[in-house]
């Protein structure tokens, strides 16, 4: 695949969810660190953070792709031999990959803890953090989700076909029925794209199904890797209108944005690969 068919996939939500998107990211990174053709340690580092801003600028709300990114391009930052810069950051990209599994196992299994018989859990959107937790949870746990379709890209039917395909008891709802569903559910998992002081930042509708939490007094989780710590929070990704209506009137003003800040007072717990804590006590 070419480096600008890869930063499209990312672009255009193919590759879907801030982790897929940092670890396709990554590759991408190092496969182009590989083919780059100089000798010259200088010009090396210098067309590989040019690669650098052309990824984390694909899709600006994912903090995960851009600390992974800025952590191996400092890694390799000194005057080696091209060669010996291009090997490191093959071999750190396998370790990197190898210590991601082990975190996204721990964050399952402290998620999966959360999940009781009986449960009714409630998620919106496509988080892989989350389907992971509802994986490990069905290995022993009977329990059923609701989960919504997320329009405009739908990715809430990716998470329908996977929970069915687990065996667990799904149903899907259009998202405007999010907050009336959420009143007989008892437990929300959510994914988040950032974690920052102001709050996180999961898909938009993420704050509709929040406030219902709160109405309802239902305990909401949010299920995030903490490589997703940003200290500031870019701003939120518009989207073209064409995903909401591909032939609207000419006048009409079609608004998309791809995310939502939601604070953190709606949050009981977040499950990182370190911990279930309040988001306060998690870094
Ligand atoms: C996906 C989304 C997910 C988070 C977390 O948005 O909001 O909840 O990215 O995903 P999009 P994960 O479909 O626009 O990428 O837990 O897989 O990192």
């Amino acid at each position: 695949m070419s480096f600008r068919v890869g930063v499209d996939k990312i672009r255009s939500v193919k590759v879907q969810g801030a982790t897929n998107v940092a670890i396709f990211g990554l590759k991408l990174f190092v496969s182009e660190a590989e083919k780059l053709k100089t000798n010259n340690a200088n010009i090396f580092l210098n067309k590989l953070s040019k690669v650098k801003t052309v990824l984390i600028n694909a899709r600006a709300n994912e903090p995960m792709l851009r600390n992974v990114l800025e952590l191996f391009y400092k890694s390799i930052y000194d005057k080696a031999r091209v060669k010996d810069l291009k090997q490191r950051l093959v071999s750190s990209q396998k370790t990197f990959l190898e210590q991601l599994k082990n975190d996204f196992e721990k964050i399952a299994f402290n998620g999966a803890d959360l999940i009781k018989n009986g449960d009714v859990v409630f998620t919106h959107c496509h988080s892989s953090s989350v389907m992971r937790v509802f994986k490990q949870a069905s290995k022993k746990t009977d329990f059923s989700v609701v989960c919504t379709e997320t329009r405009p890209l739908f990715q809430g039917r990716k998470t329908a076909k996977e929970l069915v395909s687990m065996g667990i008891e799904t149903k899907m709802v259009v998202d405007s029925h999010a907050f009336s569903e959420i009143k007989d559910c008892n437990k929300i998992f959510l994914g988040a794209d950032v974690l920052s002081g102001e709050g996180f930042v999961n898909k938009v509708g993420s704050y509709n199904v929040a406030y219902a939490a709160k109405v309802f007094k239902k305990i909401l989780y949010v299920c995030s890797h903490t490589l997703k710590y940003s200290p500031k929070i870019a701003s939120i990704e518009q989207r073209s209108p064409s995903e909401v209506w591909k032939n609207p009137p000419k006048s009409l003003i079609i608004e998309n944005p791809s995310f939502e800040i939601i604070p953190w007072k709606f949050v009981k717990r977040v499950v990182s690969e370190r911990s279930v804590k309040k988001y306060g006590g998690l870094l």
